[in-house]
């Protein structure tokens, strides 16, 4: 029997769990007491993570496509399959024809994080598509104009706050997101035991609205409104109070015109909330001493998910609640921390989208058009396509179009460990080694922690699975034309001497991969430690609170917040015009009156899931179907729905049929579905969750509903008519 501490790869919390292992077989995962930021806190998919390491069905062998059929093979025959279409391909067409999806696994991966790099220096595409666009570029958009880079993004001081305003995020569920945080229930405990307050804005009550203080539950996509009209509301009774933040903010007048005509009773009807209230949290906000405005998902992937992620930070500053102990603060990360160097100033839309023209942002483009790159002739047209880590067929908007995109390629190929909706449609699918197979730092976490934490955990067990560094260096190989097997190591020491050269230090050449990345970023770092520091801190090392950061950390033009940049600004006459605008078209009137019959779509999530990928895991699927369409009594009884009848909801993309589930937790005219499901389709290899299918969400969600600055779909807000299904 040995023990392993590892942190846990699978959400953001990036909590310490403690596997216990009988040889080779995990008997046990219990939450690490010692860890220094989760202190023992574990959730049912880290206790999963011996399923998953152990499920028959994830993938440890290459597969490549015979006769129509995906059959195993080994890496070398994968590798001369790849060899023999891709770089052809790419000199026929040029090297836009090949486009990459970059999935939301990558974030806690450090070795498909750091070398996806090296993958796509060597594709040379600008068809990098990422779920980050389906996700959080919003917040990176708002970031990168107001403090001058994409990643300074702040967020609370969890520990130390006293009143702490949620749009959009049910951290309780979901443990955490642009805010990492182990065991985030124990520290929102915190808050109330220090006679703080939580108030969440929400248009479901969720978990964290049932244990917060105050529930507001606002019309879907009407959050803009909402904050516009608190920033209206300081300047109006003279609360606008920059405290230490005043010689570092520009722009302050231009936002107080920007304000001027969303008095709260402009907004009422829109957000659904009364003026008083939309008042007394202004004042509440300005009153607090140690406050923060924090906004997730549901602030981003919405029609004004850029003017949205802006007003949250808006409100921070102007309450003087940026950068100070127990407010909005920047975090330091220990090791890769993209703002501890004076960097150039953010900018998006260097380029744009060949079909629709939407904008890069972080070299970044919009899963939302890939349908269109792919189906669209003509030079750039995207003809094959390699998926790290991602499952776009049940993430995307318009899923079924993209589903059908997919299909209709020249080449594909997915690194994933299963074969699933979207690597199913792979020519050739690369295996990559399992959590408990790798070692594991989280590099993009850690620069979004509460607590500076550095943690590193070696690989618990062997693997026949190369390491994913491994693989991804052997196709940038391939790529650049040195045939099917490239020398990987020698590909390796050049990768780490650039990196080194980059961040100014020498790089230990006793390590190779991930581990010789991340020690010479952490001796680059601002903590000054190695890898040897930490493989002696099983459990981690604790770095401390939160600490000011301004004005070093500002990368702005001027060196200053940018409060009102123009590329943000310039979005608000749409959203003033949203305001005037007929029901089905997003934030205003919905449903209530109607009977419930035309309604408006939004998503959710639950514990026990992760968004598309660990449905096939026994444990985590177990009990009742949690794939349904919930609906509020009033709009249930409209349709003469009963619970657990079968209801039609159609879009303009599609339909799918799913059971509805009667509750007064979500608002009037409001229907939420989780996204992820739909696994009943031909092809895959999840027998667990192909039995536990449910259905795919994104069917109905609209890949034209766009967060229009940066291209992020709007999977909230969704119009969609429901009928009982026949
Ligand atoms: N309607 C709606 N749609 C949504 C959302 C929503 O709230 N509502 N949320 C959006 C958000 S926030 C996100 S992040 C996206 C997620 O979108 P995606 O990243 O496309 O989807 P995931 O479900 O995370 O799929 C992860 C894939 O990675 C594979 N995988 C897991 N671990 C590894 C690994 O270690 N290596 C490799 N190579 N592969 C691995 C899994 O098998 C799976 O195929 O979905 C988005 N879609
Ligand atoms: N258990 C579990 N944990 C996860 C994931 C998972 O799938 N399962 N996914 C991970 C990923 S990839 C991410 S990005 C994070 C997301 O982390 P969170 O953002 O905390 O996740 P959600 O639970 O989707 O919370 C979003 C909330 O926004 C609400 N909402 C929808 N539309 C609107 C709106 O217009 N306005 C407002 N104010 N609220 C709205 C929804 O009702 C929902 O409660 O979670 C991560 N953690
Ligand atoms: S909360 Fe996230 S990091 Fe913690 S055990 Fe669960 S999945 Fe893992
Ligand atoms: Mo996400």
């Amino acid at each position: 029997m040995t023990t392993a501490y590892v942190t846990c790869p699978l959400c953001e919390a990036t909590c310490g769990l403690e596997v216990t292992l009988d040889g080779a077989t995990v008997t046990g995962v219990r939450g690490d007491r010692d860890d220094v930021l989760s202190q023992g806190y574990i959730c049912p998919k880290g206790a999963s993570l011996g399923a998953l390491h152990h499920d028959p069905d994830r993938l440890r062998t290459p597969l490549i496509r015979r006769g129509g059929e995906l059959v195993e093979a080994s890496w070398d025959e994968a590798f001369a399959e790849i060899d023999a279409r891709l770089p052809g391909l790419i000199d026929a067409h040029g090297r836009d024809a090949v486009a990459v999806y970059v999935g939301n696994p990558v974030s806690h991966n450090v070795s498909a994080s750091v070398y996806l790099r090296a993958l796509v220096k060597a594709l040379r595409t600008t068809n990098v598509y990422t779920a980050g666009t389906v996700d959080q570029i919003p917040k990176h958009f708002s970031s990168g104009y107001l403090f001058g880079g994409a990643m300074t993004i702040p967020v609370p001081d969890l520990d130390r706050t006293e009143y702490l305003l949620v749009l959009g995020a049910n951290p309780l569920v979901s443990n955490g997101s642009l805010m990492t945080a182990g065991d985030v229930r124990s520290r929102l405990r915190g808050i109330r035991k220090r006679g703080g307050r939580i108030v969440v804005v929400d248009p479901r009550r969720t978990r964290t609205a049932e244990f917060a203080d105050e529930h507001h539950a606002i019309r879907p996509g009407a959050d803009a409104l909402l904050l516009l009209a608190m920033v209206h509301t300081l300047f109006a009774e003279n609360l606008v109070r920059l405290g230490t933040l005043s010689s570092h903010v520009a722009g302050v007048d231009d936002v107080r015109e920007l304000a001027a005509d969303f008095a709260p009773e402009t907004v009422t009807e829109a957000t659904g909330l009364p003026a008083a209230d939309i008042r007394r949290l202004a004042r509440e906000l300005a009153a607090a001493d140690r406050a923060a405005v924090y906004g997730r998902i549901g602030t981003t992937t919405q029609e004004f998910g850029t003017l949205t992620s802006w007003l949250v930070d808006v409100l921070n500053v102007l309450t003087g609640h940026l950068d100070r102990e127990g407010c909005a603060m920047f975090p330091l990360a220990a090791a890769g921390q993209a703002n501890t160097a004076p960097g150039k100033p953010f900018r998006a839309g260097r380029r744009h989208t060949r079909v629709r023209g939407l904008p890069e942002v972080i070299g970044e483009v919009p899963v939302a058009t890939l349908a269109d790159e792919i189906e669209t002739p003509g030079d750039g047209q995207v003809r094959a396509l390699i998926t790290l880590a991602g499952n776009p067929c049940l993430s995307a908007p318009n899923a079924a179009r993209l589903d059908a995109a997919l299909a209709g390629l020249d080449f594909m190929v997915a690194v994933d460990i299963y074969r699933n909706e979207t690597t199913r449609h792979a020519d050739v699918v690369l295996p990559a080694p399992s959590a408990l197979e790798r070692p594991h730092y989280d590099v993009t976490l850690y620069q979004l922690a509460v607590r500076s934490v550095a943690n590193w955990t070696p690989a618990t067990l062997t693997s026949d699975v190369p390491q994913e560094w491994r693989t991804l260096l052997r196709l940038s190989g391939v790529i650049a034309g040195q045939g099917p097997n490239p020398d990987v190591d020698a590909l390796d020491d050049l990768f780490a001497a650039d990196l080194a050269g980059r961040y100014g230090v020498a790089a230990d050449d006793t390590r190779r991969g991930p581990e010789r990345i991340v020690d010479l970023m952490l001796r680059a770092g601002p903590f000054d430690l190695t890898l040897a520091d930490l493989e002696a801190a099983p459990h981690g090392v604790d770095l401390g609170p939160m600490r000011p950061r301004i004005p070093d950390v500002l990368s702005t033009e001027s060196g200053k917040v940018e409060l009102a940049p123009e590329a943000i600004v310039s979005d608000v006459p749409r959203l003033a015009a949203a305001l005037t605008r007929s029901s089905a078209q997003g934030p205003g009137p919905v449903g209530e009156a109607s009977g419930g019959r035309d309604l408006i779509l939004i998503g959710r999530r639950h514990l026990s899931s992760n968004n598309s990928w660990m449905h096939n895991l026994e444990p985590l699927v177990r009990g009742s179907n949690r794939c349904t369409a919930q609906l509020h009594p009033d709009d249930a009884g409209g349709l003469g729905l009963a619970d657990g009848d079968s209801v039609t909801v159609t879009a303009r993309t599609g339909s799918i049929a799913v059971p509805v589930e009667i509750t007064d937790t979500v608002r009037p005219g409001v229907v939420s579905i989780p996204h992820g499901w739909g696994h009943d389709v031909t092809g895959v290899r999840t027998t667990v969750a192909t039995r536990h299918s449910g259905a795919n969400a994104n069917v109905l969600t609209d890949d034209f509903a766009l967060d229009v600055p940066t291209g992020t779909a709007a999977l909230g807000g969704i119009p969609v008519t429901l009928t009982p299904t026949p």
